[in-house]
């Protein structure tokens, strides 16, 4: 009786530790504060006579996941993410409507694949970098700069 008595509580007290660790465990998972440093922030402008240029960069999020909803300029007053999809063999574009950043990972904007589309731009001639703004929910606002690089 009295062995009972005494190991009852000390079973429960272990069972409430272990939920109390999982639950912290998970729920800290959970809400890990994003780290983000946006890097390699470039231009393309397109040939003489084309109003759409596409912006690549790097997303690195050194912690949790964050979600980017959208990219702004003041250069144009339509820009969209963007994303290259094959279709029947063709290469097409696909707007976003947001893209997910999973933590600890590098997200890449490159030719060919992810990237930010401004379109009918207006841009001064011998213009060398302009700035953009990246939307994201836990973020926020993350203003960064785009240079200029021209085709060739
Ligand atoms: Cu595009």
């Amino acid at each position: 009786m009295l062995r009972n008595f005494l190991i009852y509580p000390a079973t429960a007290f272990l069972i409430l530790m272990l939920a109390a660790t999982v639950y912290l465990y998970t729920g800290n998972k959970a809400k890990a504060v994003p780290d983000i440093t946006i890097s390699s922030v470039s231009l393309r402008l397109p040939a003489p006579g084309q109003t759409t240029a596409a912006v690549y960069f790097e997303i690195l999020n050194a912690g949790g996941a964050d979600e980017l909803l959208s990219a702004s300029s003041p250069v144009s007053a339509n820009v969209e993410l963007h994303n290259h999809v094959h279709e029947n063999g063709i290469m097409k574009m696909r707007k976003l409507e947001s893209l997910k950043i999973r933590g600890l990972q590098t997200t890449f904007f490159k030719p060919g694949g992810l990237h930010v589309m401004l379109f009918d731009f207006s841009i001064p001639a011998n213009t060398t970098a302009i700035p953009l703004t990246l939307h994201f929910v836990r973020t926020g606002d993350v203003r960064v700069i785009a240079i200029i690089e021209t085709q060739t």
